[in-house]
This record gives C-alpha cells, structure tokens and sequence, in this order.
C-alpha cells in the first residue's frame, strides 16, 4: 500500500475519537493529585493539614501551567487541586480536549515532581461552562470547598493530636455543622477565624496592569510604560466579593 494511502485511511482510526470545546464557550480545566492522601500521609512527610513545601509546589506548579503555552486568565489551587480558566477566544490545539487534558496533567505532574523531588500524577478534566454566571459559581464552589475541607481537616487532625484513632477522629466529625466543628475547634485551642486565609479560601494567579518607568530609547527620555505582571493572591476575598474578582477577570478577558 501507498505511504499516502496508508496514512490517509489510519488517521481515520487515530482522530476518531477527537472531540472539541464549542467555539464562545468558557472553558476551565481542573487539575487533581492522583493518589494523594497516600502520598502525602505515607510518602512524604507532611506537616499536617497544611503544609507550606506542598503548598509552594502547587504554586510553582499552578504557575508553570498558566505558562505552558495556553491563555489562562485565572489560576487557584486549594489542596491538590488547580483550575485554570481559559481566556474565552483561547483556540490552543483547536480546543481539542483530548490535547488539552494530556498536556496539563503532563505538564503539571512534570512539575510538581521537580518542585517536591517526589513522583506526583495529576489527572485532569475539561469543564466547558456556556455563561460568565456559571465562571462565577465554578469558582464560587471551589472556594467554598476549600473552607469546608480546611475545617473539616484542622478537626480531624487537632483530634488526631489529641489521641483519638482514625475512626474516633471520623466518627466525631460525622454529621456535624459547621458551627459545631468551629466551636470544638475552639475546645481544642484553635480558633479557626485567626487560621491563615490561603489555607480556608485557596490561592489565585491573576494578571494585574502596572507602570513602570522606562527610557524612551528614540528620545532618550524617561517615560511610563503598562506591563502585566502575575499576581499571587494568598488572601483571596470571600462571598460576594470573590465573585467580583472572578468577574472583572472575565471583563478584562472579553
Ligand atoms: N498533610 C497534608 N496533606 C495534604 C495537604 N494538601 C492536601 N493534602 C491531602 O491531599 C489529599 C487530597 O484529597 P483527594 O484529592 O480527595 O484524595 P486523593 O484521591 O487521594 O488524591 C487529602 O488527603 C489531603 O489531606 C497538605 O498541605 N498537607
Ligand atoms: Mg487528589
């Protein structure tokens, strides 16, 4: 068989199963550690629920996706997980997902391995979103996702601490309200208010506009110029006002 012939009736099989993100609609991948209570609990040695070299792998991590060849105009990360909002017109690949997913999950397993010196797998989905309202909600939940987790977590492990087993620990905690697992935080010394705020709400990656003084090099002058420059926000606003920062991400990006 011609190489030409061959070629043409093999790809039939290999683009059978492409499939591509609607061109307008918003698109977010979100990032999750395979395997992670394992690795963290039995691996490496963690401080516990948070842990600060975890954390900045996941940063370093969060910046090299925003940085790997797509249009990302939100970044967060809370626990092991990322987001990374597309910039809507964003056309990488011709939006197909399977290119999308494999890239990022490589791409970041890649480098949260080289920031932790520890093999770390990411999965990875695509979650396209057909309005700005439902942006806002995605990031909305994810948020308050990271404020049930981390209170859940500091009960979990203060009572770890304190002696109970792991079915004590899970038992105790099952059920409850929030207002009751602040208040026995609180029996247990901690008061979760004064916790540090990326641990409740997640870190963002945005870009912010600047000045900056420059010199004119045909006049020789001094002048200001507009640059971007990525921001890590490791005190994200809460509620309602997050959601305006989610929103006036994707006025900057329309
Ligand atoms: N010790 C510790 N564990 C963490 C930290 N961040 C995330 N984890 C753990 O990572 C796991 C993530 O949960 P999940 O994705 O549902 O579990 P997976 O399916 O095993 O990856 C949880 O068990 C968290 O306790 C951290 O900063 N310190
Ligand atoms: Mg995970």
């Amino acid at each position: 068989m011609k190489f030409d012939t061959l070629d043409k009736k093999m790809r039939v099989y290999e683009t059978n199963m492409d499939q591509t993100v609607l061109p307008g609609l918003y698109m977010i991948a979100r990032l999750d550690g395979r395997g992670f209570t394992k690795l963290t609990k039995e691996q490496l040695a963690l401080e516990r629920p948070f842990d600060e070299r975890f954390r900045d792998a996941m940063i370093d991590t969060v910046k090299h996706t925003m940085d790997c060849g797509f249009r990302v105009v939100y970044g967060f990360t809370q626990s092991d997980e990322i987001s990374l909002l597309f910039h809507r017109l964003d056309d990488s690949f011709g939006r197909k997902t399977r290119k999308l997913i494999s890239i990022l999950s490589g791409e970041a397993s890649a480098r949260f391995t080289l920031a932790m010196g520890s093999l770390g797998v990411f999965d990875c989905r695509i979650i396209p979103l057909p309005s700005s309202d439902l942006v806002v909600d995605y990031f909305r939940w994810r948020s308050e996702d990271a404020h049930r987790n981390a209170l859940s977590a500091w009960c979990y492990w203060k009572m770890r601490d304190t002696g109970a087993s792991v079915n004590e620990a899970t038992e105790a905690l099952k059920g409850r309200s929030t207002a009751e697992k602040n208040e026995l935080l609180f029996q247990l010394g901690i008061n979760f208010n004064t916790l540090p705020a990326w641990q409740k709400r997640g870190i963002g990656f945005y870009y912010e506009r600047f000045d900056k003084v420059s010199t004119d090099s045909l006049k020789n002058i001094p002048c200001v110029v507009s640059r971007t420059r990525l921001v890590t926000d490791t005190m994200l606003p809460v509620g309602a006002n997050y959601d305006l920062l989610v929103r006036s991400l994707l006025e900057e990006d329309a």
